[in-house]
């Protein structure tokens, strides 16, 4: 018997398939912010397709050297291993029940303490903000995490777009309610419609991000097309999928997994290792792909960037 050995530092022949399609996008990317002269694009917006958030920091002059490496995770398993109880409770659920997921036409209501409300069709919501691609890790509060490239755009540009008054201190974001198409609504595993809310300062941070594909594709139904939101130094189900309404308010908003229990999931949810979710621990992760488990970074290793938003903060309290 062949046993392949794997250098972890090098993408393996299959990955290489995998991402030949978004490879080549890569390239694109890269050579039209070569020929634009732009020196100053994002690092993340160059990587290889076997780089990763250890090139994304070195770059930034940040030592990783603690940290295994990051690799993407391959988009068969991106795009079949889910939550989304709208499609069921079992993660091979969703991408078998959200084969038919109709997203056109698709329409977001924009309410609340807002100059722009209105209900938009999905096309004009986005006409005008700059299209980015973000390769974010994803941490799950079920201890799994992934590695995705996701293609949208900043949070903090459609918020600018819309223009929320001086008293809106929040947003919250609502995913569609139709039970006809999304089975998972008959039972009630949650209280319907999923909701989710960021504090204003948290939703214009720039790595607060509206995601619309993936891989440099369309956003598939199980990954919360056609307009998902992606939070990534917070536990996965802040990043609520198949967005219809987006409401600005005064007051901290309701999120469906605090309402569904206060004890285990409260508002903040930023990654913390050391914040044990009441019956597991939050120190470790498995990378989906991977055999041995990876210790959990403090806002999933965003810190960096974001821990001054709560500086002041218990976050054992505000969790
Ligand atoms: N509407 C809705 N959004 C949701 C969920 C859900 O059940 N319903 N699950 C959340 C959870 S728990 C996680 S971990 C992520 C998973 O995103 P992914 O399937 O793209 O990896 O979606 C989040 N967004
Ligand atoms: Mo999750």
């Amino acid at each position: 018997m062949l046993i392949k050995s794997h250098n972890k530092h090098d993408c393996t022949e299959s990955e290489v398939t995998d991402y030949s399609i978004y490879v080549k996008r890569r390239q694109f990317i890269e050579a039209s912010a070569r020929s634009l002269g732009l020196a100053a694009i994002a690092p993340s917006l160059l990587l290889s397709a076997c780089s990763d958030a250890a090139t994304e920091n070195a770059a930034k002059g940040i030592s990783n050297s603690d940290q295994p490496r990051d690799e993407l995770t391959p988009y068969e398993d991106v795009t079949s291993y889910n939550n989304f109880y709208e499609f069921g409770l079992d993660k091979s659920d969703p991408a078998k029940l959200a084969k038919n997921f109709k997203v056109k036409p698709w329409s977001v209501r924009v309410e609340g303490a807002v100059e722009k409300p209105g209900v938009y069709d999905l096309e004009d919501l986005l006409k005008g903000l700059p299209q980015e691609e973000r390769i974010y890790r994803l941490r799950c509060v079920e201890a799994w995490s992934m590695v995705i490239p996701w293609n949208g755009f900043a949070l903090a540009d459609l918020i600018k777009k819309l223009k929320p008054t001086s008293a809106a201190k929040y947003v919250q974001f609502e995913t569609l309610y139709d039970p006809q198409q999304m089975p998972g609504q008959k039972g009630r595993a949650l209280d319907w419609p999923y909701v989710e809310g960021l504090r204003l300062d948290e939703a214009t941070h720039p790595l607060a991000f509206m995601a619309t594909g993936l891989y440099g594709k369309e956003l598939p139904g199980q990954n919360g097309a056609p307009l998902r939101l992606v939070v990534p130094w917070k536990y996965g189900f802040k990043s609520i999928k198949s967005i219809v309404a987006i409401r600005f308010t005064e007051k901290q908003p309701a999120t469906s997994w605090n309402i569904a229990n206060p004890g285990e999931y409260g508002f903040y949810a930023n990654v913390n290792p050391k914040v044990s979710h009441p019956r597991w621990t939050q120190r470790k992760e498995r990378r989906i792909g991977e055999f041995l488990k990876r210790p959990t970074l403090p806002f999933n290793g965003y810190g960096d960037q974001v821990a001054s938003l709560y500086q002041g903060m218990d976050l054992k309290r505000y969790f």
